[in-house]
């Protein structure tokens, strides 16, 4: 079993790809395949919204899914639903502020997974470490149309106030993520970037993954280069 620790979860984190069946122009496999190929570093299995599937039929993709990625060794998290994380052995769990709270998913999934929380503001994500959080999802830092229910856009701001309050966990900047901005997300502070639309409507959706991964590796090398 992988143990995770900030520095291979911060590595993870790097281009993280989300999705469920409703984000796909084609098949949800072929999706991640390619996604896969690009070079995302981590998925999430986020299956939400009124033409998510549901019962078996979510269920089954569920495990195709992670069977791809365990092929791969992308690690597979399951978003909010705790009993398919756990039915699946799922390498870690998402939530957000109106799942079910995070210390009772730590409680329930183990100390060996990895559990995300979605936060908001600063109360919020010193709640989530509080509770037992691995990393945290920061946003929506832009303007999103994959979440109906996303709140007010944050901007990069909120990522630079986590860090400026001493904040190490890792942590991922999502919502309206794309080429063109995700390097201001990365020098705010964050340890990767979250995507769902960007790469899951993509027409070329590994060549897409490979640009994200260009980006965020560009920007770790002009962070070196400034240290040296
Ligand atoms: N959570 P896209 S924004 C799933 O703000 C999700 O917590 C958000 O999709 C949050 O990359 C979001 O297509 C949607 O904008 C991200």
């Amino acid at each position: 079993m992988t143990q995770y620790n900030s520095t291979n979860l911060s590595e993870s984190l790097k281009v993280y790809f989300i999705m469920g069946s409703m984000n796909c122009r084609k098949s949800p496999e072929e999706v991640l395949s390619e996604a896969i190929a690009g070079g995302i570093t981590m998925f999430q299995f986020r299956e939400k919204g009124p033409d998510a599937l549901t019962g078996d039929a979510q269920f089954e993709l569920a495990r195709r899914l992670q069977q791809i990625c365990r092929l791969n060794s992308v690690p597979f998290i399951v978003n909010d639903d705790i009993d398919l994380a756990i039915a699946l052995d799922a390498d870690g769990i998402h939530v957000g502020q109106d799942d079910e709270p995070a210390r009772s998913i730590r409680q329930q999934i183990g100390e060996k997974k990895i559990v995300g929380v979605s936060a908001h503001t600063l109360e919020e994500a010193q709640q989530a470490m509080a509770d037992g959080a691995d990393y945290l999802g920061i946003g929506p830092i832009y303007p999103t149309t994959s979440k109906d229910d996303a709140k007010e856009v944050q901007g990069t701001k909120i990522i630079e106030e986590l860090r400026d309050h001493g904040l190490t966990i890792p942590l991922v900047g999502i919502g309206g993520i794309t080429l063109t901005n995700a390097t201001p997300v990365l020098t705010a502070g964050a340890d990767g970037i979250s995507v769902i639309s960007a790469i899951a409507a993509a027409d070329d959706i590994s060549g897409t993954v490979k640009d994200f991964v260009r980006v965020v590796r560009g920007h770790i090398l002009e962070l070196r280069r400034l240290k040296a």
